[in-house]
């Protein structure tokens, strides 16, 4: 069976997840938590980044962008691209400036938080993992502070440019479907499912895979409610309700 190699509560693997059941493939979920990861997924597939498919006939991809793309040319129905070269081409573009500045800045805004609070970064990210590997996780996060500060390039500016560029991209998602509902076509493509996906989380969205823990601790409360009334907001709510089929895959 296809695998998914993943993290939970991530924007750029809750796209592929998000293919995954809006086609209907069935597929196992391997869950990694950050950090430890590294080892295993560089093994699988020659870097460190996940996600990462494994097809059932031994093909390794990674790179969300990629992966949906070969989902599409795997599975085409339902189909993700336009059909219309053109409208295709609009479509690509957005999910480009999705996946680049945007997708980065917002993880980097909402990390600025989750490192200052382990226990919620931990609730977060060992979705899925045993008691033990869980309790593991926790006591070795205060050590890689340091490291996820320098990896992810948390400087002093990087809350506040996260937070002008997420806004920018809620309002652009809020006017681009203002007449539609949709970004491109006035039907749901990869477009869609890219920034909703990519938003989700700064959004409470209607979906256990990107539904932060509970209860939220009151900075990271705090980072949602700046854009909870944003009409972009809603729009990756609408999306989610509309199109987020619910989970299929053996977690
Ligand atoms: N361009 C890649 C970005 C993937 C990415 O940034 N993955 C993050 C999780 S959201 C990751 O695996 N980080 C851990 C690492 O870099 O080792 C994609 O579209 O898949």
């Amino acid at each position: 069976m296809l695998e998914l190699h993943m993290f939970p509560m991530s924007h750029f693997n809750e796209k592929v997840r998000w293919a995954l059941d809006y086609k209907d493939i069935p597929h196992t979920r391997i869950p990694y938590m950050p950090g430890p990861h590294a080892g295993k997924n560089k093994k699988l597939s020659g870097q460190e980044q996940t996600p990462v498919v494994r097809f059932d006939e031994g093909d390794v991809l990674a790179g969300s962008t990629d992966i949906v793309l070969e989902l599409e040319k795997r599975f085409p129905e339902p189909a993700l691209l336009p059909q219309d070269e053109k409208l295709r081409g609009q479509a690509m573009e957005i999910v480009e400036q999705f996946d680049g500045d945007i997708a980065v800045k917002e993880r980097r805004s909402l990390f600025v938080h989750l490192i200052e609070e382990p226990d919620y970064l931990c609730a977060m990210f060992s979705r899925g993992q045993t008691p033990m590997k869980r309790f593991v996780y926790r006591r070795m996060l205060p050590l890689v502070k340091g490291t996820m500060r320098s990896k992810m390039d948390i400087h002093a500016d990087a809350l506040e440019e996260g937070n002008i560029l997420t806004r920018e991209a809620f309002d652009f998602v809020a006017e681009k479907s203002a007449e539609t509902g949709y970004l491109v076509g006035g039907q749901f493509t990869i477009a869609d499912l890219t920034a909703a996906a990519i938003l989700a989380p700064s959004v409470e969205v209607p979906h256990p895979d990107m539904q932060k823990p509970t209860p939220v601790v009151p900075r990271v409360q705090a980072y949602l409610d700046q854009f909870a009334d944003h009409p972009g907001a809603a729009w990756v709510r609408s999306m989610y309700r509309k199109h987020r089929v619910p989970l299929k895959a053996a977690a």
